[in-house]
């Protein structure tokens, strides 16, 4: 190259003449042995239960898959942590929700009284937290491959999903299935009035779909065929969305979405009817049973007038009907619903109560209404109603953290307990069972039990955590 040639930037904008400074971005360290288990900390069965631990920080791989210089961290003790602090870092970022803000500020002190720490950084939903404004000296509200990249003179500009690996478990060690996760869309501007996401973003934008079609081709050649997305409004740019269904379909995938119901409401016959139609047609395909396999939807509250209340701009009875529809294709069905309104009392969630455990739903998540820094209702809550409880431990959702009119915070805690054994009753795991292996047994005979099984296979063959190639697999 001429000596007067200016120097071009490779093709991700990265300078290679510059030293990368040494950053560590780690998720908040856990407290217990375990992993967190979504259907441990939604249901009660001592007995037997599925697991869906979360073993991944979907938000760090994100980061890493595009910027590859950073290092992370998933769920550390404090020991580990404590460990990697010795070997000097320029950036220590932490990963956090609400619920997790004293373990992170923790380690933020650690890390400055370390002496091994140039800067503590704060990242995710818990960057909303109003007091951590100054206990780091950067933090990062919303998706962060672009405000973070420039630091290592960076600039991404079409983001690279990244694998994303979770699993159905037992609690004998057994997995029964293997998910990749997919994310199509993010931020929300709906504005519910209890919800963090349009604070944390508020402009949905799509993720490239050639970058869709890369993960799901990765997850094809690692024989997952099962995809969950795992989006906050999935459907909310329906173009897109119904380009990512036609790529799902062309990769055989099993999938299921989490979104609203009046997008889906619309939507399930006719994905129901294509999981149907190319099997009709050619019989040629490998995946018999691949299509659309159900959706996780916000019921959030019979009453029309709390649905009204909350802005969720959603019908109670399109809600059910979604419900229904879902039900009638035999498909799978997970419910979110709240409890806790001020309107409620200890009779009227009894009856709700009743009435979600009849939906008989895979999976119901009951939460308790929990006002969230930077939220309409945050401040409606403190105004009217006076919030007592300050340990933010017990803003999971699971927890009764202001002066309700009706109901204190000890009788929530029996209330929500009675709830969940309620709609997630021992039984649920082996109705799901039996729904999944006549569908599958209906939608393509032995074939298609043939290929529920090899679910467990394929689980099982290795473990996804341990495989360090996940994270160096070029997708670009
Ligand atoms: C998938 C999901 C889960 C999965 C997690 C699966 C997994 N393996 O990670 C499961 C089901 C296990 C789960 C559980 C819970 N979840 Co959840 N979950 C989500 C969901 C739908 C998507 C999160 C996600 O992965 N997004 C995709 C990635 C790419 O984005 P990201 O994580 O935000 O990461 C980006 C930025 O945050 C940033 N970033 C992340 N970390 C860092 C660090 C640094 C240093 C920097 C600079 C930047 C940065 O950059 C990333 C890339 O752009 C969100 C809703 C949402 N819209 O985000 C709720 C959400 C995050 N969950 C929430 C909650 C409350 C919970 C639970 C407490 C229970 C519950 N009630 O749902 C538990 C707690 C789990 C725990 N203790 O570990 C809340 C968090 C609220 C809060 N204020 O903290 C959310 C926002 C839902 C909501 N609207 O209430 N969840
Ligand atoms: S509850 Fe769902 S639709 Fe409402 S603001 Fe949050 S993410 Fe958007």
């Amino acid at each position: 190259m001429k000596s007067d040639e200016p120097e071009k930037p490779d093709r991700s904008g990265h300078d290679e003449r510059a030293v990368p400074p040494r950053v560590l971005f780690t998720t908040a360290y856990r407290n217990e042995k375990e992993p967190y288990d979504y259907i441990g900390a939604n249901s009660r069965s001592r007995w037997f239960r599925f697991r869906w631990p979360r073993n991944q920080s979907f938000g760090l791989r994100f980061l890493k898959q595009n910027i590859p210089e950073l290092e992370i961290m998933e769920f550390p003790t404090f020991d580990e942590y404590q460990k990697k602090l010795d070997e000097g870092w320029d950036v220590v970022g932490l990963s956090f929700y609400l619920s997790e803000t004293e373990e992170a500020l923790k380690m933020a002190d650690f890390a400055r009284a370390s002496g091994t720490v140039g800067e503590v950084w704060a990242g995710n939903y818990g960057a909303l937290t109003p007091e951590i404004g100054d206990k780091f000296d950067k933090v990062f509200v919303g998706y962060a491959e672009n405000q973070v990249a420039p630091h290592f003179n960076r600039t991404v500009e079409r983001i690279v999903h990244p694998p994303l690996i979770e699993y159905l478990d037992t609690s004998f060690g057994l997995k029964l299935n293997i998910y990749g996760a997919l994310f199509t869309i993010r931020g929300c501007s709906v504005g519910c009035k209890f919800c963090q996401a349009p604070c944390f973003c508020n402009k949905p934008s799509p993720l490239p779909l050639e970058s869709i079609e890369k993960v799901l081709s990765y997850y094809k050649d690692h024989k997952i065929n099962v995809v969950v997305i795992e989006d906050e409004s999935f459907g909310a740019n329906r173009k897109h969305a119904d380009k990512v269904v036609d790529l799902l379909d062309e990769y055989e995938m099993v999938w299921g979405c989490m979104a609203r119901a009046d997008y889906l409401r619309d939507k399930i016959d006719e994905w129901a009817e294509m999981r149907q139609m190319p099997r009709k047609l050619s019989g040629k395909r490998r995946n018999p049973v691949s299509g659309f396999g159900g959706a996780a939807i916000g019921i959030e509250n019979f009453h029309q007038e709390v649905l009204d209340d909350v802005t969720k701009r959603e019908r109670t009875e399109e809600i059910l009907e979604t419900v229904e529809k879902l039900q009638r294709h035999g498909l799978g069905t997970v419910g979110y619903y709240m409890i806790g309104f001020a309107s409620d009392t200890k009779e009227s969630i009894n009856e709700d109560i009743g009435k979600l455990a009849s939906l008989k739903l895979d999976l119901s998540q009951i939460c308790v209404l929990t006002p969230l820094p930077k939220t309409p209702l945050w401040e409606e809550i403190e105004e009217k109603y006076g919030i007592f409880d300050r340990d933010y431990h017990h803003y999971d959702g699971k927890h009764l953290v202001w002066n309700h009119p009706n109901i204190s915070s000890e009788e929530m805690e029996q209330i929500l307990d009675w709830s969940m054994r309620k709609v997630n009753p021992r039984t649920a795991p082996f109705r799901s069972s039996a729904r999944i292996w006549t569908n599958a047994y209906r939608c393509a005979g032995l074939a298609g039990m043939r290929e529920i099984f090899s679910y467990i296979f394929r689980a099982n063959r290795f473990d996804y955590r341990q495989d360090p190639r996940m994270l160096e697999v070029e997708l670009e």
